[in-house]
């Protein structure tokens, strides 16, 4: 890296992120914007899983794309501009991977984000990272910014943030802090007392931090850009005594404001462990205000308070502007990024038209609600699956018999074995090799007016049928003069002399527990003139399901007349045969898996092949 050592980060400093962390990408890329910068300080990510892609980002008002790699090796050699890692891995891969990083020289710089890495790991990372010169910030840190440059992950907050504290450009105080919470507050102290931030590092608020306060204050003394220091300490640990040392020493020799943080510490009677791992006092010189005598009696400017903190920052700062140590800049006014969508609609800035109205379950809450319900009420009131068919399809409660008929209709309908036409698609779709959703697919897509489909034709028929006060012989007849067969009526096998047991059971689950059957006996009716003229015109499982269907729509109470007549117009019912029949099919399915059924191929000698009234194409012209 051309960069010196005291500046791991300037303006064209690229980075790889280890992790998917689009948030915080999108963050530092508003970030790179706000800056001016010409490139996205971000130049690719790094996923182990799910394959190399590419990720789509805004850049100002643009989109631009960065690539996920999903080795080390493929990022750093495709990027040789890269010289810092941003690493998001997770408290136990973050050592393999941090390791992993430092195989390769080009690699100056690593963040750690992770919080909870074993101190043995930090530890290690510490010790090897320091054999090969790479600085590592972290762990359990936000990062840290460099104002107008480069900003590690999530540090500095929102875009808001970013630009109320002014860190889309340089100032001249260059800070080290634990906390990436106190940086955000010092971010904004600073941009209102002093010119602002020139770079500030969290170092993280564990016990072995990969650098620590002076390693950073040693670079900010060594960097001609960076006019003051801020040193922001807390409770636990000995760290603020090497710095003490340094300014004794004179190897810090710019003004340096220090504070540590923890002096409410002695108000409780007891050890206070705050926050951070390593904020704990183990010593009396580990407590906040042996530091803050400490750092005062070494010559650092420590305030009486934490309050007047902003206080001694201005005057600081104001003393190096009279003495032209910093000179006065001319303010930049930064780029308008637009605002995340949903930062606006969360502070009411915009609204938008749904795309989509929903009014029958909800997730989004603690627990799932169908039309309302919960799902422990679902489970508490016991309304079995006849109840969430009728939360789910008709948005209310059904009395029980109602309930009770829905499941009676899904369990009859369940199947009606192997030969019909829905099972047998299935059947040949498993035995071509078809999984169970498209083989179960298959079979559904049979279902038609023919055969398990003729439910809400047959409501739609008898129904108005009735209504037009059409007698029973009257009905057939017209029918029969508009060529037209009867949904509901006729069956391949079933017969007067073969009857449908279902059927038989429907109708008298009806009878007895219906408040009342109005259609279903005008339908009987209906089916005394057709079995007179063939016995296989028998009122069929659809046709009994659909007429009862309407008596419980029309008659339950439930529903108003307007609702019963919407509910037959928009296909409900045709929805019970698909929903019971899915049973049926998905358990063919199964069946055939199990017994290894091979590929079917229909026997030629049972398809009937005519070739003869095939139109031969004429011949035009001479054929040589
Ligand atoms: N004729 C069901 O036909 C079937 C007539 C009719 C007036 C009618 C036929 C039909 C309406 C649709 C319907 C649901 C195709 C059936 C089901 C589920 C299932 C299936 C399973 C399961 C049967 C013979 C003579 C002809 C026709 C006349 C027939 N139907 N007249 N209204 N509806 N029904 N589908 O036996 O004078 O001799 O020419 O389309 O309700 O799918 O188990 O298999 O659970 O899986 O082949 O139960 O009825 O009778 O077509 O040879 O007709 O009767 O005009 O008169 P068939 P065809 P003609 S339940």
């Amino acid at each position: 890296s051309s960069r010196p050592w005291f500046r791991p980060f300037d303006a064209s400093t690229r980075s790889l992120v280890y992790g998917l962390q689009p948030r915080a990408i999108q963050g530092m890329l508003d970030f790179d914007y706000s800056c001016g910068r010409s490139t996205p300080s971000v130049a690719a990510m790094i996923y182990p899983f799910g394959g190399h892609h590419i990720q789509k980002f805004y850049w100002g008002t643009k989109e631009t794309l960065l690539p996920v790699y999903t080795t080390l090796e493929e990022a750093v050699g495709k990027h040789p501009d890269v010289d810092v890692v941003v690493n998001f891995a997770s408290s136990r891969s973050v050592y393999g991977s941090t390791i992993d990083v430092l195989r390769f020289k080009q690699i100056r710089c690593v963040a750690i984000i992770a919080e909870g890495v074993p101190e043995r790991f930090a530890r290690e990372i510490l010790w090897k990272a320091k054999e090969k010169g790479v600085l590592i910030i972290g762990p359990a840190t936000v990062g840290g910014v460099k104002p107008g440059c480069f900003k590690i992950g999530n540090s500095g907050g929102m875009m808001d943030n970013i630009i109320a504290s002014k860190l889309y450009r340089a100032g001249s105080v260059g800070y080290v802090s634990k906390s990436g919470g106190m940086s955000n507050e010092l971010n904004n102290i600073l941009s209102l007392v002093t010119n602002g931030t020139y770079e500030g590092i969290a170092i993280g608020g564990d016990r072995y931090p990969g650098s620590t306060f002076i390693d950073h204050l040693l670079r900010y003394e060594a960097d001609p850009e960076c006019k003051m220091l801020v040193l922001l300490g807390e409770v636990g640990g000995i760290e603020e005594y090497r710095v003490i040392e340094a300014v004794k020493k004179g190897v810090i020799k710019k003004p340096i404001v220090a504070w540590a943080i923890g002096t409410c510490a002695k108000m409780f009677s007891t050890e206070v462990q705050f926050g951070h791992a390593g904020s704990l006092a183990n010593s009396d010189m580990e407590t906040a205000d042996a530091k803050n005598r400490a750092m005062r009696a070494g010559g650092m400017i420590v305030p009486e308070t934490f309050e007047d903190l902003p206080e001694v920052l201005r005057a600081t700062y104001q003393q190096l502007l009279s003495t032209g140590a910093v000179q006065p800049r001319a303010e930049k006014e930064p780029p308008v990024i637009p605002m995340d969508y949903k930062w606006a609609q969360e502070l009411g800035l915009i609204r938008k038209p749904a795309a989509f109205i929903s009014t029958i379950s909800d997730e989004r809450g603690q627990e799932l609600l169908y039309a309302g319900m919960r799902i422990s009420d679902v489970f508490k009131d016991d309304i079995g699956v006849g109840g969430v068919v009728s939360l789910l399809w008709f948005k209310r409660r059904l009395p029980v018999w109602a309930t009770k008929f829905v499941e009676m209709v899904l369990m009859l309908t369940a199947d009606h074995g192997p030969a019909v036409s829905g099972a047998m698609n299935t059947i040949v779709a498993t035995r071509a090799g078809k999984d169970l959703i498209s083989s179960l697919a298959s079979g559904l897509l049979t279902i038609g007016s023919r055969f398990g489909g003729a439910l809400d034709e047959a409501a739609a028929m008898f129904s108005s049928a009735h209504d037009r006060g059409l007698t029973p012989r009257e009905f057939v007849e017209e029918c029969r003069r508009a060529n037209k067969l009867i949904s509901g009526i006729g069956h391949k096998i079933k017969s007067v002399n073969n009857p449908d047991l279902r059927v038989e059971l429907v109708k008298e689950y009806v009878k007895k527990n219906f408040p009342s059957h109005t259609l279903l006996d005008y339908a009987l009716a209906v089916e005394k003139v057709t079995t007179s003229k063939k016995d296989t015109l028998i009122l069929n499982v659809d046709g009994c399901i659909a007429v009862c269907f309407v008596d419980l729509l029309r008659d339950s109470g439930a529903f108003t007349r307007e609702e019963a007549d919407e509910y037959i117009k928009i296909g409900t019912l045709n929805g019970l045969f698909v929903l019971g029949r899915s049973i049926g099919f998905i358990g063919h399915h199964l069946d055939q898996k199990r017994l290894k059924a091979p590929l079917y191929r229909h026997p030629a000698d049972d398809i009937f092949i005519e070739m003869s009234s095939v139109n031969q194409p004429r011949v035009l012209g001479r054929v040589q």
